[in-house]
């Protein structure tokens, strides 16, 4: 009986694989492009080869240079903190049990595939949550956007604390709220507690405490956004949507900073932070060393995890400098992701809280900071 139920469902799911299986465009390195079909993005996925689905934005204005290098601007990021006693008081708020309440609730969705049902229902869950936290700010100092996509159903969320000084320049945090399972996405269960839900809650905890810090009068000089994206796992489609539109509007971001599964720790003693230098602005990496030494109790260690690996891509390849930080060097992270077996039991909250303040750290340094474009 099960057997046959499976068959059942196996021949839906390839029928619905192959009725929306087109061609695709995917950027894998920089100017260097492959044609595939949806349904071989997952092939891709396993083999570790991270990509941009550019499909949707040939016609932006970078899209025609595949093969030029973005003239990133260069920015005097902070080199030592002047925030140690906000964050002294602030640090204390973040709250483990907080943290595992809203991981819990965020992976009971079947899954958060970015084209399934529920996958909808955990951003609008994830939107009432953010709305709840974010209450204590007096009206009109936040404003949380539900930024639509064209062509699938789970939307982004962007909150935005807009600066009383300089708000043009746009400090970003970012992390993405869908999950992904590589055999028949929609049908299967996929929790994905730390790829990428470690991230959301690590964001969505840091706003928490910095939404206390606004109450109590703290405006930032700087607009401050928090962003979580939809459609990380089809190739970044949700973050470059948001980007491209911040492009094409001519926002400025001045700093971008990625947090992407930051719950797992392969081995106790030997904790750490993995700080990724490939594809990220050195300026900004060297500012995150700066707030992992101030901030965190545990050391950053270098690593690398090639093109595209999470959103910060995006934000780069629209010429914003941005930074990505994960929750060990890349070879050491959870080996679970993208399956029903990323779990909460595998994950560590006391390496979450590390990975928020180290958020909030950053948040509080750039909020006020003066930024002066170098080159
Ligand atoms: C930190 O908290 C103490 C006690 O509540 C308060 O007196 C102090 O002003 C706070 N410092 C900052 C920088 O918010
Ligand atoms: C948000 O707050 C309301 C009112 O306190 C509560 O009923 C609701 O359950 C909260 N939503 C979530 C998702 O926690
Ligand atoms: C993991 O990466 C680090 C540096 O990035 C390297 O020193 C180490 O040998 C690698 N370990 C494994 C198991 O591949
Ligand atoms: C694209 C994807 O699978 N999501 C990312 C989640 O986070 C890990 C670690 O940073 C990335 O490797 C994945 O690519
Ligand atoms: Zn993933």
């Amino acid at each position: 009986m099960r057997s046959r139920l499976f068959v059942f469902i196996s021949l839906v799911c390839l029928c619905v694989a192959i009725g929306s299986n087109d061609v695709r465009i995917l950027e894998i390195g920089k100017g260097e492009r492959i044609e595939v079909r949806e349904s071989e993005k997952g092939l891709l996925k396993r083999r570790g080869v991270g990509f941009i689905d550019v499909t949707d934005h040939l016609n932006w204005p970078w899209s025609k240079n595949v093969d030029d290098e973005h003239d990133l601007p260069s920015y005097n990021y902070p080199k030592q903190t002047s925030e140690v006693d906000s964050f002294e008081n602030l640090s204390t708020l973040i709250d483990k049990d907080e943290m595992y309440m809203n991981l819990a609730n965020f992976c009971s969705f079947f899954t958060r595939y970015y084209k399934s049902p529920s996958g909808y229902e955990s951003a609008l869950w994830l939107s009432e949550i953010i709305h709840n936290i974010t209450d204590v700010i007096p009206k009109g100092a936040v404003e949380i956007e539900h930024f639509d996509h064209k062509k699938w159903r789970q939307f982004s969320i962007i909150v935005r604390i807009p600066g009383h000084k300089t708000p043009e320049n746009l400090v970003v945090m970012g992390s993405h709220l869908d999950s992904l399972n590589l055999i028949f996405p929609s049908w299967i269960a996929t929790p994905g507690a730390d790829d990428n839900g470690s991230g959301t809650v690590t964001n969505l905890e840091a706003l928490r405490v910095y939404a206390k810090h606004i109450a109590d009068g703290n405006f930032p000089d700087n607009t401050v956004e928090f962003h979580f994206y939809s459609a990380e796992e089809g190739g970044l489609l949700g973050s470059m949507d948001v980007f491209s539109s911040y492009k094409e509007q001519e926002k400025l971001v001045v700093a971008m900073i990625q947090q992407d599964m930051t719950g797992y720790v392969r081995n106790k003693r030997d904790e750490h932070i993995g700080l990724v230098t490939d594809f990220t602005d050195p300026a900004l990496v060297d500012f995150m060393k700066v707030i992992i030494n101030s901030y965190a109790s545990i050391p950053y260690r270098e690593t690398t995890c090639g093109y595209a690996c999470s959103d910060h891509g995006s934000a780069m390849k629209n010429g914003f400098p941005a930074a990505f930080i994960l929750e060990s060097e890349y070879n050491k992270t959870n080996q679970y992701i993208h399956t029903t077996m990323d779990t909460l039991d595998r994950l560590s909250f006391d390496h979450m809280a590390e990975h928020a303040k180290v958020t909030l750290g950053a948040v509080l340094e750039l909020a006020n900071w003066e930024f002066m474009r170098l080159t």
